[in-house]
């Protein structure tokens, strides 16, 4: 088929004009330019080319809801015409983002009273690391400013975010991390790391390794340890049962404040409203972004657990921090109008008593093709490990990228999903049919049998 007038002007007009968010953009014209997305209804986005996709990373990781969501399209009309700006400085708050705050404390874990509001996670990651700075100074323990974070972590882009991150292509660029500000520890990824230990086994190792490094720093100078309940970005890891548990006994030990980072987790994702609720974390801080909205409107917040809610509303003064958009009362609209609907629908039930078991068991069932390695998830959030050898685990290493080979397959027979690494990950919309999971994972197999053939894997035809 011939591309259309237009997208080739869309094309030439995006090379000109427009910098993409984590794109090289040289390899990008190599491979024709740019794919331009048009429209999206359900679980489908279609492109200029009238190509239609099944989007099995409900964008990234946020259209909860799936697209074209009438009520969330009118709670912005609505809140348009009644007040489309208003700001939470001097005094004031938009009504609706007071309505937005009071319903994300009956969502959120006990305890969790105040939110801050910022348009990005990466935003309200920061506002997390400096109101960590001030709580200490506040409480007189101006030693402890270090950051724990974890190998594999995606917490945003910002110079303070994404020196907290661990993904270590995330530093090189920018001279990151920042000097004398985080340290990075073991990452509880079974698959790659584990080595001949026990999941839980593992999982109290890696915790182990947290306590191990508060002390060689010395408990008097961390501030806090961040990590997201289940990782997104850096891989879908679904931590050992063991683990978090003990890193909650470990914070506390130590007086180290815990940062739950449920960019990617919360509101339903993983089967309860907040990540912190399946695995038994009790965060002092949390980022929640992404789902919070479903992706139609940016917007983030950030939780604070009344203990230190109490100290900042006491003692802090001017709190000399908050952005333009702030709260914004037409994202505050939408997001209030996106709970309710994942509440009225019961979408976190659905995650964890039906779609997600379905989701999973659909996914298990690709173990026993000769690309998988691992196959890992919980709710609606999955992945598979991409390996030549499934019993040394060895890799196809990054001159193949056969991970990559599995998604341009993908695109090609019309599902995204995303690779990264030796991984390929799933996190559909909540809102996902079980007829859409057997489109999604069904093409998947095929295209993972499409890169068996590319790649030589003799076997394959046996399984498929
Ligand atoms: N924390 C987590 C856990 C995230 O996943 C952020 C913070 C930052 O949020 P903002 O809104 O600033 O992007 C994220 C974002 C990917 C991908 O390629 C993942 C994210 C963002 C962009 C791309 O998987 N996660």
């Amino acid at each position: 088929m011939s591309t259309p007038a237009d997208t080739i002007d869309m094309r030439e007009l995006d090379r000109l004009h427009h910098l993409h968010a984590f794109t090289d953009s040289k390899a990008m014209q190599q491979d024709g330019g740019t794919r331009v997305i048009t429209k999206a209804e359900g679980v489908y986005v279609w492109d200029s080319e009238g190509n239609r996709f099944l989007d099995g990373m409900a964008g990234l990781w946020c259209v909860s809801l799936g697209y074209g969501r009438k009520e969330l399209i009118e709670a912005a009309q609505q809140q348009l015409s009644q007040l489309p700006y208003y700001n939470t400085f001097f005094n004031c708050s938009p009504e609706v983002t007071i309505r937005l705050a009071a319903k994300l404390a009956e969502q959120t874990p006990e305890g969790i009273t105040q939110f801050f509001f910022c348009n990005s996670g990466s935003e309200a990651n920061d506002s997390i690391i400096k109101l960590v700075r001030l709580y200490w100074n506040l409480m007189r323990q101006p030693r402890k400013k270090m950051f724990i974070a974890r190998h594999y972590a995606y917490h945003g882009v910002t110079v303070a975010t994404a020196s907290i991150s661990g993904l270590t292509d995330m530093h090189p660029q920018w001279d990151l991390p920042l000097p004398n500000f985080v340290s990075h520890v073991d990452a509880p990824y079974w698959y790659k790391h584990g080595g001949d230990l026990t999941p839980d086994e593992f999982g109290i190792q890696c915790a182990r390794a947290l306590e191990n490094r508060i002390l060689e720093l010395g408990p008097e100078t961390v501030a806090a340890f961040i990590g997201e309940p289940v990782y997104g970005a850096g891989g879908v890891m679904v931590p050992p049962p063991t683990y978090w548990p003990e890193v909650v006994r470990i914070c506390q030990k130590y007086d180290v404040l815990l940062c739950a980072d449920e960019v990617v987790c919360g509101f339903g994702r993983t089967g309860q409203w907040f990540g912190s609720q399946t695995f038994g974390i009790k965060p002092d801080f949390m980022t929640m972004g992404k789902g919070l909205s479903s992706g139609y409107m940016p917007i983030s917040a950030v939780g604070v657990h009344e203990r230190i809610a109490k100290v900042l509303r006491e003692k802090a003064g001017e709190i000399v921090h908050g952005f333009t958009y702030s709260g914004h009362p037409v994202a505050a609209a939408v997001a209030l109008r996106n709970l309710q609907i994942i509440e009225e629908e019961n979408l976190v039930k659905r995650v964890r008593e039906d779609i997600g078991p379905y989701f999973q068991q659909k996914l298990g069932g690709l173990l026993d093709h000769p690309l998988v390695g691992e196959v890992r998830g919980i709710g609606l959030l999955g992945a598979v490990e991409i390996v030549k050898d499934k019993r040394t685990r060895e890799t196809w290493g990054p001159e193949i990228r056969a991970a990559f080979k599995v998604r341009g397959h993908c695109f090609a027979n019309s599902i995204i999903m995303r690779a990264a690494r030796d991984c390929l990950y799933a996190s559909p919309p909540l809102v996902i049919s079980k007829t859409e999971v057997d489109e999604l994972l069904g093409t998947f197999r095929q295209c993972l049998d499409l890169t068996a053939r590319d790649l030589g894997v003799s076997d394959f035809r046996k399984d498929a």
